[in-house]
């Protein structure tokens, strides 16, 4: 039972993107602009392809979309150029911006003293949390710059339940991607997947948004 989530575990480790806040649409206009100056259409369909993906894969697969092969030195400065307007935009969000429920729930949590982690692929992960006014809520903050490996590798969350020093069968992990849901329980860990079970299968438990588990 959701319910009993509270209960019986101890770590909470929270996705970022498409989880706390959805800053995919900002992502795709950055990529959008991007891929418009290479001469090629990005669409929000193929947007969806870089959820949870790290920023040079996410470049990877704009470049197999527009057909183009560039070298490294290119790749470093495209992804730093697509970063500075992501960044751009990023300066507009505010607390208006977190998901229906974040708030709430973090709230939650912390009155219940239960120990709360980020575990997210963004090198820009704690930016964005001090721009929504949530940065004080986190115990641990693993983000793509502590990283080496891309979730489904399950390296982020163990960072973070280590970071917690919470066993792993005792860690909650907050994901919208599959390949996140993958590297939670590939750690051991439970996953409450939010969004649909026909396009996220393998987790524990399904909501639409945090707003579906305070009690
Ligand atoms: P950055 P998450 C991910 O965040 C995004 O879902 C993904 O689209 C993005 O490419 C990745 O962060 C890297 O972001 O360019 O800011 O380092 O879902 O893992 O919180
Ligand atoms: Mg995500």
């Amino acid at each position: 039972m959701l319910k009993d989530l509270h209960h019986v575990m101890q770590g909470f480790i929270f996705d970022l993107d498409g989880v706390l806040v959805d800053t995919a649409r900002f992502h795709y206009q950055a990529w959008k602009r991007l891929a418009a100056e290479m001469g090629f259409d990005f669409s929000e369909r193929d947007n969806e392809l870089l959820k949870g993906v790290s920023r040079m894969r996410s470049l990877e697969i704009l470049l197999e979309i527009g057909k183009l092969t560039i070298s490294d030195e290119e790749k470093t400065f495209l992804a730093e150029k697509k970063n500075h307007w992501y960044v751009e935009l990023l300066n507009q969000i505010d607390a208006s911006h977190l998901l229906p429920g974040t708030w709430e729930y973090l709230n939650m949590l912390k009155t219940a003293q239960k120990k709360v982690a980020l575990g997210s692929a963004s090198k820009n992960a704690s930016f964005i949390l001090q721009k929504l006014k949530i940065y004080h809520y986190f115990d641990v903050i693993i983000d793509g710059n502590l990283v080496s490996k891309a979730k489904p590798d399950p390296e982020v969350f163990v960072k973070a339940a280590d970071g917690l020093d919470v066993p792993y069968q005792k860690c909650v992990v907050f994901e919208d991607s599959q390949a996140g849901i993958m590297a939670a329980k590939s750690a051991g860990m439970n996953v409450v997947a939010v969004g649909n079970r026909e396009l996220l299968p393998g987790a524990d438990w399904y909501v639409q948004d945090l707003s579906q588990i305070i009690e």
